[in-house]
């Protein structure tokens, strides 16, 4: 993409409804921009991220088994009324009419959706286990939206359901969705902590959250320092005894940390960070399959209500904790997995007919190896095309000037470690080329 075409409103000022850093670097960066309380418009260099860390999330959680569909964004009071969650939920939920004064409202999550497509449409033991996922858009009027899209009132959420028919099964299908859920995150550079967390109004006994730790994570996380010892490569390959290993260890949040009377965790071992909350997995049994009446077949003929849990990720808000987790002074670092482009190709000098036709020659090859590249062509300052490529953060700047084409060669400057390198053009491109 040439940057003389494109559409990337970087500002240098920092803007001053911003607190957190992620906040700030999103705005300046030209990802998102606000156009009411908690609510973003994705800016073209936004979306190409979130369509990357959708897309890692969507790869893990086809791999775990599960079935992507889409459900709708907008949903009937009457199905919530099956639940007996429409009172319950509070004023998080956006309710409002349609022309007929029938009671709909904005999804602020799919529990009851998913139940009565399942419901409808599967009723026998033959048709389970079944995990289905979907990322679709959510809405709640959160009290305080804060630290842009961290807490947004709009928010793109991963949101998987399983069946089971047993609690047996149950445990299988969210053992499943939590590894899947270490995968997802160590793909996308991040050290996530899972945390045994309370279930709240989304109700059963066994509950996830995790944590990507963070010191401007909004809440406090108390675990054991053995958690720190579990490498990526652990993560990215976890088997039955790392997630025990996982499971086991001691991680809380504050709050639940409190009420821990004797702590299992010697004092020297015990770590206290902040963390944001990227995901949540939830095995809640027959809440819904018992109140909503769904029931299947068993091989033995009689009938039993499945087993059921629900495993969310915060597809919109792991941008802000990516960003929380890897930037510098001078901008955003992003892990190359999630980078919007790889390559910022800069162009030192636009109106140097030599030094463009080099640059654009570059550009062409780049682009035929099928590196994705954001290309400064424009007529601007080497110094503002500098800051720029500093604050969208891509892995890496290939720098082409008057002064290195006399010597033949370019400049590759690696984003996260600032180090830069001349190299001829065909050895910076073999770099970029290879995966
Ligand atoms: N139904 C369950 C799991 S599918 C559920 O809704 N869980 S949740 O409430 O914990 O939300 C899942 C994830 O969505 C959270 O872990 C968080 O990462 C993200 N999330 C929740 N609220 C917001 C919000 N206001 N802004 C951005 N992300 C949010």
């Amino acid at each position: 993409m040439r940057l003389s075409r494109y559409f990337l409103p970087v500002t240098k000022e920092t803007p001053a409804d911003a607190q957190i850093v992620s906040h700030k670097l999103m705005l300046r960066a030209g990802l998102i921009r606000q156009t009411a309380a908690g609510i973003y418009a994705w800016l073209p260099l936004g979306l190409r991220v979130l369509n990357r860390i959708e897309q890692i999330v969507r790869e893990e959680q086809d791999k775990a088994g599960a079935i992507e569909l889409l459900m709708p964004t907008v949903q009937s009071a009457d199905l919530w009324r099956e639940s007996g969650r429409y009172d319950a939920y509070g004023p998080e939920m956006l309710r409002f009419k349609d022309r007929h004064e029938r009671e709909m409202l904005y999804g602020p999550t799919n529990e009851e959706m998913i139940t009565i497509l399942f419901r409808d449409a599967v009723k026998s033991y033959r048709d389970l286990p079944r995990t289905l996922y979907h990322i679709q858009w959510k809405f709640r009027d959160e009290v305080r939206p804060r630290f842009g899209v961290m807490r947004g009132r709009e928010f793109l959420m991963k949101d998987a359901y399983s069946f089971d028919l047993d609690e047996e099964g149950l445990r299988r299908s969210y053992e499943a969705m939590f590894v899947a859920y270490l995968r997802t995150f160590a793909r996308m550079g991040l050290q996530a902590v899972p945390v045994r967390a309370p279930t709240g109004p989304i109700g059963g006994n066994l509950s996830h959250e995790f944590h990507v730790l963070a010191e401007t994570g909004e809440s406090a996380v108390y675990y054991d320092a053995a958690l720190e010892d579990v490498t990526h490569e652990e993560l990215l390959s976890a088997d039955a005894s790392t997630i025990a290993r996982l499971t086991d260890l001691y991680a809380m949040e504050a709050e639940e940390h409190e009420k821990v009377t004797e702590c299992p965790v010697p004092a020297d071992r015990l770590r206290t960070r902040r963390g944001i909350e990227v995901g949540h997995i939830f095995a809640f049994g027959t809440k819904y399959s018992a109140s909503m009446g769904m029931t299947v077949q068993t091989s033995d003929g009689g009938n039993v209500h499945p087993h059921m849990g629900s495993y969310g990720i915060g597809v919109s808000r792991l941008m802000g904790a990516i960003i929380e987790a890897s930037h510098d002074d001078n901008g955003i670092v992003w892990p190359e997995a999630v980078a919007p482009y790889r390559v910022g190709l800069i162009n030192m000098r636009a109106d140097d007919g030599n030094v463009t036709s080099a640059a654009d020659d570059i550009y062409g090859r780049l682009q035929q190896a099928g590196v994705d590249t954001l290309y400064d062509d424009r007529d601007e300052r080497g110094g503002a095309k500098f800051a720029t490529m500093d604050v969208i953060g891509l892995p890496w700047q290939l720098i082409v000037g008057p002064k290195g084409l006399e010597k033949g060669v370019v400049e590759l400057k690696r984003r996260a470690t600032g180090e830069r390198e001349e190299l001829s053009v065909e050895s910076a491109l073999a770099r970029l080329t290879a995966a």
